[in-house]
């Protein structure tokens, strides 16, 4: 009987231990990093539908190099450490290629760990230039960078609104502060900045700031940072009468923005972001699945998906998942995607990533155009 039972024993473990070793073999799976939890919840799960999408498509048409895609989520919680945390146990996990992270201070210590093991990420939006100046051969981004849209908005200030006195706040992110700076160098000597200081990501009050803002009289507050601190900036700035127009970044550009900040009080609001993907031909089908499943979409939905589409076409294109192997392939081919014809330069940016001024109107996101 004992016999018989180690003998039972040993056949079950080793059931367990082969559809283990099968289930590896079948799939190919991909890390998706990103705040999935928190106040940033909404980037999280944007780019979650976005790269499910795509995933989904790729399955129905019997997966890459025979294997089904399997997407392994990993929730940074916009938070640097954490996003440490989530990079190792996703390349613990065996993943050939990160879709990630959202946050740049993520995406920079994270990408240390990808850029160890050898495999592959495709932030589909942390902007700051850090990302792709330290040499890592296998960090890639779809979106621009801060150093081209803090000049987009820097210009638009001095040579459309024609503003002299400009008031920058900033969250003391890498993003936020970085995108501030940058914006305040190519302001130049052309406008005044009349204050210039910060305000701590998470917080909820910020009329103190508000109100020493104010005695300056600026004409316009310029804010890097994300949209839940902008909805509260501009709500609250409303709130002790300071009536000037907010500018902020991609970081802002959510409908999460009006809904915390009120449609009355994010009126007029002016951001920078990438031309509407309305206008792109290539990105209806996507828009049009994405409207039927998930709504509307979020500003880094389709970058989410081409992300993981331009990794996709590599590791087939590598007829591998080998990091090396698909790493050389992310760097020599040309991608065609919803946002249209993508490239990489040897940095790992897009060649191409034009900026343009949105304007908020009715509750609304719209591209600027000069009344
Ligand atoms: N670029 C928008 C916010 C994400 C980041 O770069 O931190």
């Amino acid at each position: 009987m004992r016999r018989f039972i180690i003998f039972l024993t040993a056949i079950l473990l080793l059931a367990v231990l082969c559809s283990g070793c099968k289930k590896k073999e079948d799939v190919i799976k991909i890390g998706i990093a990103g705040p999935m939890t928190g106040a940033q919840a909404k980037m999280g799960m944007d780019f979650r539908n976005g790269v499910t999408i795509a995933a989904d498509e790729w399955n129905s048409r019997g997966g890459i190099l025979g294997k089904k895609i399997e997407i392994v989520i990993g929730d940074d919680q916009a938070d640097p450490k954490q996003a440490v945390a989530v990079a190792n146990k996703l390349v613990n996990e065996g993943v050939a290629g990160i879709i990630g992270h959202f946050n740049s201070s993520c995406s920079i210590p994270a990408s240390d760990v990808y850029n160890r093991a050898g495999i592959p990420m495709i932030t589909p939006a942390s902007t700051n230039p850090q990302l792709t100046e330290r040499g890592y051969r296998g960090v890639f981004r779809v979106c621009g960078r801060d150093d081209q849209q803090g000049k987009v908005a820097a210009e638009f200030i001095i040579n459309k609104l024609k503003i002299k006195r400009v008031a920058i706040i900033h969250d003391k992110t890498t993003y936020g502060q970085g995108l501030a700076d940058e914006f305040k160098k190519n302001l130049g000597s052309a406008a005044d900045v009349v204050y210039y200081g910060s305000i701590t990501q998470g917080d909820k009050d910020f009329k103190t700031v508000l109100a020493s803002i104010k005695e300056k009289k600026p004409e316009i507050i310029y804010f890097g940072g994300i949209y839940p601190e902008t909805g509260l900036l501009v709500k609250q700035s409303r709130e002790i009468g300071l009536n000037v127009p907010f500018m902020s970044g991609d970081g802002s550009i959510d409908p999460k923005f009006v809904e915390i900040a009120g449609e009355k009080a994010a009126d007029g609001t002016y951001l920078t972001f990438s031309p509407d993907p309305k206008n792109i031909p290539a990105a209806k089908d996507f828009m049009g699945k994405y409207n039927a499943k998930f709504g509307e979409i979020g500003p880094y939905s389709i970058y989410a998906y081409d992300a993981i589409n331009i990794l996709l076409n590599a590791i087939k294109e590598a007829g591998s998942t080998d990091g090396k192997a698909v790493i050389e392939k992310l760097h020599s081919m040309e991608f065609s995607g919803a946002l249209g014809k993508i490239r990489f330069t040897e940095k790992g940016d897009v060649t191409g990533s034009p900026y343009v001024i949105w304007i908020t109107k009715n509750g609304k996101f719209e591209e600027y155009r000069k009344p």
